[in-house]
Parts: C-alpha cells; structure tokens; sequence
C-alpha cells in the first residue's frame, strides 16, 4: 500500500467558510464534519440502533456483491469517501471468489483513516493492492487516478445525498464524462421513507450525531482559529417534508461573538440563530430518476430490500 500518496488536493479550510457564513441561512461545508474525531464519531453513528443506512447498504451490498462482480469485472476499483472500508470488504469476497484480481483505490478527507483502513485491508486480503489518496474529491474529480483496465467507481453512503439537487446531478455528470464505455459506478443512495424512522436516525438516543455535529466547531476553532463556545451550541435535525431531506442545524443556545481568524471576521449568533451543517437527500422514484435522466446515466441493476429504505444502483455512462 502506498498510504495516503500526495498530489491530490487535500482538504482546505478558508473560503468555502467564508461564503457559508455570510450566507443566509448561515452554512459550513459538511465535509469539514471528518476529522479524525469526526470520522470515528461516523463510524460509531453508523453503530446507532436508530442509523438504518449502514446496516441496510452493508446487507444489500452482501447480497448483491456476486452480480456486480460478474457485471462489471473490476481490475480497479475506486471508492470515493472510503471511510472504514467496512462494506466494500463484500465487493473484495466475490472477486476473490470470481478469482478477480483488482487495485483498489480509495479516496478519503481523512489521512487517519486511510492509513488505518487499508493496513486493516491488507491483513485481511494480502492479494489486494491499494492507492490511498487523501482528496477532496467533492472539491473536483482531477484527483481521480487514470489506471488502464476495467473500473468500478464506488460512491456509497447516500453521500450523494449531501449535495442539493442540482450539485448532485453536475457531480455525477461530471463523473460519468470520466467513465470508459466499461467502466461501471455503484451509487448507494437513501430514500423517502416513514419521517419519524428518519428523524431518528439523525436524533440517535445515545447523542452521538449531537456530538458529531458539535464537532464541526471544534474543527472550525482548530483549522480557522475560530472561538465558538461550543456548549452553547445545540444539535437540531429536522425533516424537511417538502423537500424529502434531513436539515441538520448547530442552535445557538445564548447570544455569542465568535471570530474567525484566519478569516478576519466576528459573527453574531442571537438565541435560536442556526448554522446549516448537514442536508441529507432521500430519494423518491421520481427524484432517483429525474437524477439519473439529467445525469445522463443508465442502470443497469437496482438492488433494494423488499422495504425500499435503501438503494444501491449499479450505472453505465
Ligand atoms: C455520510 C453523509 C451519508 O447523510 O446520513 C449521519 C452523514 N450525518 N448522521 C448521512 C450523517 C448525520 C451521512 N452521510
């Protein structure tokens, strides 16, 4: 493994910021959210008895690994927001079984978890070779490796989901203008479904997207030499019905100055005053293809559970 190669644009902290939080409503990017801290809290909401999403991909992906190897026959396969690699494991199992060998190249905002990820990959699948890069691929797609051979780009999560509608569409087409007539893109996206199964899933009783969402200023004060009080901030997710998406705010919970050094601004938070931190898309039919028809790709197979709370899309350009 080469750990975390350079060259890639790693994550920068400044202007997006600024713009956020000039802004009305105020916003910060939810990227910043995967700091080392941030990235375990992920990992520990994706443990949540109420976060459905990773548990209901991680059983589709199991089932559904075997046709997608024998769709695609990936020499390479690149994972954008790779995070613990934990699900892709199931992609490894059918192309040892199929006997495929592959290079896998995951894309992470987090160094930490690139490093600690693929060391645990290797261990596990010795016949494996992996490219870390540590990029921002939401940032642009030129981090992206050009390797001859098959490719199966990878994006799970429903992060998609993290982009408004339009955002979303210009990603995937700008993905798919790099995909090869071969090349194949499994999509993991989130769907409409019961609000209250979502407001829990973003309200978990055990406080850990609270406290994931908090951290965002804790990265804010490290990476920009901001003062935000962060106890008197306040965690808030909410169901945006109109819009089919999760809204998850920080509250201020007591009038606050905060400055931002690095860049040169006080902003004032009266009590009730929100900062966007998070959207998170759930698609319905329709939306799922209107997205697909303005992205300009094909689906090849659609794996859901017979509930539909989850769906993993396998794409052609
Ligand atoms: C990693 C972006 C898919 O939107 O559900 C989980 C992040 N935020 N709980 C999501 C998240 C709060 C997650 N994604």
């Amino acid at each position: 493994m080469y750990p975390a190669a350079a060259g890639a644009a790693a994550v920068e902290y400044g202007g997006e910021v600024a713009g956020g939080l000039s802004a009305s409503p105020r916003s910060v990017p939810s990227k910043y959210f995967y700091d080392a801290r941030g990235s375990v809290l992920f990992d520990r909401i994706c443990h949540t008895p109420e976060y459905y999403p990773t548990r209901t991909e991680d059983r589709l992906l199991a089932e559904s690994a075997a046709s997608i190897v024998h769709y695609a026959r990936p020499e390479h396969i690149i994972e954008l927001g790779s995070g613990t690699s934990r699900k892709t494991r199931h992609l490894f199992d059918a192309c040892e079984k199929a006997e495929q060998a592959v290079h896998y190249w995951p894309l992470d905002v987090c160094a930490e978890m690139l490093t600690d990820a693929g060391l645990a990959l290797l261990a596990d699948y010795p016949w494996l070779s992996i490219t870390a890069l540590e990029a921002d691929y939401l940032a642009g797609l030129d981090a992206l490796p050009v390797a001859a051979g098959r490719r199966l780009f990878v994006f799970l999560g429903g992060t998609l989901g993290n982009f408004e509608q339009q955002q979303a569409a210009c990603f995937l087409r700008e993905l798919r203008g790099l995909m090869a007539p071969d090349d194949y893109l499994l999509l993991g996206l989130d769907r409409v479904k019961e609000p209250s199964v979502l407001k829990a899933a973003y309200n978990d009783a055990a406080g850990v997207t609270a406290e994931f969402n908090l951290n965002m200023l804790h990265v804010l004060n490290r990476e920009l030499g901001a003062d935000f009080p962060v106890d008197r901030f306040r965690h808030r997710a909410v169901y945006n019905r109109q819009a089919e998406r999760i809204e998850m705010y920080l509250i201020a919970t007591k009038a606050v100055a905060v400055s931002v050094a690095a860049l040169g601004g006080v902003y004032r938070f009266e009590p009730g005053d929100r900062l966007l931190t998070e959207i998170s898309q759930k698609y319905s039919g329709e939306r799922l293809a209107a997205l697909m028809a303005e992205a300009g790709l094909a689906e090849c197979a659609h794996f859901t559970p017979p509930n539909r709370y989850f769906s993993l899309l396998l794409l052609k350009a």
